[in-house]
């Protein structure tokens, strides 16, 4: 668990925890960085030396750079170099300071990225890949293609690969304290090589009675309901297609499945995450189908007051797989529940039912109210 970050379990006897210490521990300290020094300033050098003469270079960040410890390292890299980067679907925000949003490409996963950003990839003299993994949706169903290898540098958990060279064993840590010591910010960079951030102006929909539609409403959440420091869990399904792409506030993190994609996770998950985080919002946006798997969980929601708006995407079954297959067919429908009725009989006060473009811009004061312990629940119908 500490050295390959891989999920383990810990078996406790229950009866450990009634068990007298007898001694005490004073400190425990675990190596769990190691792997061989002596490349480090070869491979070092031969990073710097590709990035500082592209013209186009890219940093991709993947989630083991989070699991692994080296978030705060490659920060500092980035602010030393104002390198532009992009992340893998896992990695989603896993760089979000305000002084780096500039630099914020966007989301790259092979055929599931966003116009532009594949493009991108495939166009940059140097890409350089710190902890990006390799699994089915995180790399767009493995469509990564169209990328020079030869201009590639790949940093993974103990192996580098530059172009065709090979290193096994590397002590990570110790490359990126090298990098940050001696990189340099690139002259070359082309400052046209990045993709431009749309705004759209919300005052549009003031007047729409429109019924809401997935295209035009997750751009309304990411815009005017997302805010700084909060924490967005977003269900596999139409919740996380809908807001994978979307930038969000500064310090904002993002919680989803993306490994896996096992619906059911998201509302144990945002309860956990208030729990952890008890003085940041959290907004969950659920789908109808995936809320029935683990629905009693609101319960914990009303029960500790948690800080959670819970958002419920209510679209009459599994859209999302609609969508891949089988339109029409029974299998994707689900049975339609009062979900109104159903949060208020458990205690989730402040529900609110909303259809239309209109009322989504109507209510977002109502929504973003500073303290959220009043325990809102919203049905996006
Ligand atoms: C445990 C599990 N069962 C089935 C699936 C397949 N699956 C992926 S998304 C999805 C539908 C999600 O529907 P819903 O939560 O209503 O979200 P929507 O796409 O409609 O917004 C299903 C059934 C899965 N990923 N995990």
């Amino acid at each position: 668990m500490l050295t390959t970050k891989k999920p383990s379990y810990i078996g406790i006897p229950s009866d450990l925890v009634d068990m007298e210490i007898t001694n005490t521990i004073k400190e425990i300290s675990f190596h769990t960085e190691n792997g061989d020094t002596s490349f480090v300033s070869e491979i070092g050098d031969e990073i710097i030396r590709r990035y500082s003469i592209a013209t186009k270079p890219i940093m991709f960040l993947g989630i083991d750079t989070v699991r692994f410890g080296w978030r705060d390292k490659i920060l500092n890299i980035l602010q030393k170099t104002n390198a532009k980067f992009a992340t893998s679907l896992m990695g989603k925000t896993i760089i979000n300071t305000p002084d780096m949003v500039e630099n914020y490409l966007g989301i790259y996963a092979g055929e599931y990225s966003k116009d532009g950003m594949a493009k991108l990839m495939q166009n940059s003299d140097c890409i350089i890949s710190i902890g990006a993994v390799q699994t089915d949706v995180n790399s767009g169903a493995f469509t990564e293609r169209g990328i020079d290898h030869n201009n590639t540098i790949t940093l993974k958990p103990k192996s580098v690969k530059i172009g065709e060279k090979y290193y096994f064993g590397v002590n990570i840590g110790a490359l990126l304290d090298y990098l940050l010591e001696n990189i340099k910010p690139n002259k070359q960079n082309n400052i046209n090589f990045t993709i431009k951030k749309t705004i759209i102006n919300t005052n549009i929909y003031k007047t729409n009675k429109n019924k809401l539609n997935q295209k035009e409403f997750w751009n309304i959440v990411a815009q005017e309901i997302i805010k700084e420091e909060d924490i967005v869990v977003a269900e596999t399904g139409s919740s996380l297609l809908g807001l994978l792409h979307q930038n969000l506030a500064p310090k904002a993190d993002f919680v989803s499945q993306i490994l896996w994609s096992s619906i059911g996770y998201s509302l144990p998950a945002a309860v956990g995450t208030a729990i952890a985080s008890p003085h940041r919002r959290v907004l969950l946006f659920i789908g109808d189908g995936s809320l029935q798997l683990t629905v009693q969980e609101l319960s914990l929601i009303a029960r500790y007051k948690l800080n959670i708006i819970v958002f419920i995407i209510n679209n009459s079954g599994y859209t999302i797989e609609r969508a891949i297959h089988g339109p029409k067919q029974i299998y994707n429908d689900i049975d339609s529940w009062d979900y109104l009725n159903l949060a208020e009989s458990i205690g989730l006060k402040d529900t609110l039912s909303i259809k239309k473009f209109n009322e989504l811009i109507e209510n977002l004061n109502f929504i973003n109210k500073k303290d959220q312990r009043s325990l809102n629940y919203f049905l996006i119908d």
